[in-house]
């Protein structure tokens, strides 16, 4: 059986087409939706997953993630709105507001919002990863915040997508999530069912 996942963000699916491949079948639809701006994470994955089951392209099953950078010293900020400050002011602007701030604790959250079915609620799947805020950006792989969110001593953006898969909030998400599907007899089908 194939599992949608809808998504207008090409680097997420190049990493979650590694993280399922040989354990499920996923194709990508490439479809904007919106995103309402809600205290959490979680939240805001399961209303988007509650508005795309209602529309007339979707198809089933299917899922959504909705990642974000959570900073300590800034009371969980950009958190939900991690989208929206990105595109404001980048990775350039986060250093900003971080300087002279010497507490660099910093999580990436994913969350993962899976209908089986138009019918069925969403059920949610999350990974997080915890770091720090690099003291300058560094590394040209990875996308988004992936050159200032540094673990064990080197930004996500210095690793391979495989390196950053077997540690990150995506891979975290994704270990759950595959877990539940082949438990569950969902992925019966896919293009190998080893695990
Ligand atoms: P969707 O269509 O899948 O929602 P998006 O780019 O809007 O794509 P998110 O809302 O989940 O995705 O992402 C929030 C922000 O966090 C956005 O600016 C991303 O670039 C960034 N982000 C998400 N995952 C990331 C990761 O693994 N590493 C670095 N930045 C990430």
């Amino acid at each position: 059986m194939t599992i949608y996942f809808i998504s207008s963000n090409p680097q997420k699916v190049k990493e979650i087409k590694e993280l399922t491949a040989g354990r499920i079948a996923i194709q990508h639809i490439n479809h904007e939706y919106p995103e309402l701006q809600l205290d959490t994470i979680e939240e805001v994955a399961r209303a988007s997953a509650n508005h795309i089951r209602h529309m007339k392209w979707v198809k089933t099953p299917f899922f959504i993630e909705d990642s974000g950078l959570l900073i300590h010293a800034l009371n969980g900020f950009p958190g939900p709105f991690s989208a929206f400050v990105f595109d404001k002011i980048g990775n350039e602007g986060i250093l900003k507001l971080m300087a002279d701030i010497k507490d660099r604790r910093a999580v990436f959250k994913t969350v993962i919002a899976f209908c089986s079915g138009v019918n069925e609620e969403p059920r949610l799947f999350t990974g997080i990863v915890e770091g720090r805020i690099a003291d300058s950006i560094r590394g040209s792989g990875g996308f988004g915040y992936d050159p200032i969110f540094e673990y064990e001593g080197r930004t996500f953006a210095e690793m391979s997508t495989e390196e950053k898969n077997r540690v990150s909030h995506r891979g975290r998400a994704f270990m759950e999530f595959l877990n539940h599907v082949e438990d569950s007899g969902i992925a019966v089908g896919a293009s190998s069912g080893a695990r």
